[in-house]
């Protein structure tokens, strides 16, 4: 596949939408954006809902693939999860599948995955196969995005890669995050190399930086070409100073998900 140009980014607005529009131009794209929300000094950007059908549709026609990180990014009643999340997802592969795009990056996430419990000392690395054991509703629609990527790879042969994102910020916040932590440097090297990989069919990836303290195997990102080059250990002493090491006992220290699992910060919307 030759390397896209006209890239659709999704959810545009938000924390990891704003830090791809700084980042992915240097990588030769140019990005058409899509948000529910008006970007200030963006008057071109696309303002819809992912439920309008028709909206989502006009907005895929034209690009070469399409970085999608559009929805609930957090916890909600199921109701609002299924329409952004599962149904707005839909709409996008479908009308991706109508237009022909050939790909997608699909912005899963670690709560795909969020009650495996973490490795401890000398713990195996969680592998990209560990089954899917999602903590929230919001979990569950990042692991049904995974099987709907896989089906529109298997009947249409869309391709998808599914990064499965730990913490994407501009610094960790908290001793969980040391593990899960992506540089936004790092993060916009996973996307473009999952634009770029020639034969992804649907491919699952974890997305982080190459952390000290990592919990989780990226032998597969990196077999895209993902040379992360940044790593969490410079924040640890501070962070581990202010909120202590993570607590053997403690449940929300216990999985993955972190507080996920246990209190999940609710979608203010
Ligand atoms: P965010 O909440 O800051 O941004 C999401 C954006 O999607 C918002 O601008 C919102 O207006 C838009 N949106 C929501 N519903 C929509 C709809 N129905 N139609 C159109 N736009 C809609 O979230 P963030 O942190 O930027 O995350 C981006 C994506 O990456 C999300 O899908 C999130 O689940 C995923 N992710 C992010 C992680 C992170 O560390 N930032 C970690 C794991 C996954
Ligand atoms: C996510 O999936 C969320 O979208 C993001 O806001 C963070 O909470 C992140 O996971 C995390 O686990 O730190």
């Amino acid at each position: 596949m030759p390397a896209p140009r006209t890239v659709l980014l999704t959810g545009a607005a938000g924390g990891l939408g704003t830090l791809m529009r700084d980042l992915l131009p240097a990588y030769g794209y140019r990005l058409r954006l899509l948000d529910l929300r008006p970007i200030e000094g963006e008057p071109d950007a696309v303002v819809a809902d992912l439920a309008d059908k028709d909206a989502v549709r006009e907005a895929v026609r034209g690009v070469d693939a399409i970085i999608h990180l559009a929805g609930i990014s957090l916890e909600a009643p199921f109701e609002k999860i299924l329409k952004a999340n599962i149904e707005g997802t839909y709409h996008l592969y479908e009308a991706a599948r109508e237009e022909g795009v050939g790909r997608i990056v699909f912005a899963s996430s670690n709560h795909a995955v969020g009650y495996t419990p973490r490795p401890r000392g000398t713990d195996p690395l969680i592998p990209i196969d560990t089954p899917r054991r999602p903590d929230t509703f919001y979990g569950l629609s990042k692991s049904f995005g995974e099987d709907l990527a896989q089906f529109y790879w298997d009947k249409h042969g869309l391709e998808t890669v599914s990064v499965r994102i730990g913490s994407c910020f501009p610094e960790p916040t908290s001793v969980r995050m040391l593990s899960l932590w992506m540089s936004p440097a790092d993060g916009a090297r996973l996307l473009h190399a999952s634009l770029t990989a020639e034969n992804v069919g649907h491919t699952v990836v974890y997305g982080s930086s190459a952390n000290t303290r990592l919990w989780w195997d990226l032998t597969t990102a990196r077999a895209l070409g993902y040379d992360p080059q940044d790593d969490s250990e410079p924040y640890a002493e501070k962070l581990i100073a202010e909120q202590g090491e993570l607590q053997d006992g403690v449940e929300a220290h216990a999985y993955l998900g972190g507080q996920f699992v246990t209190d999940p910060p609710v979608w203010p919307y």
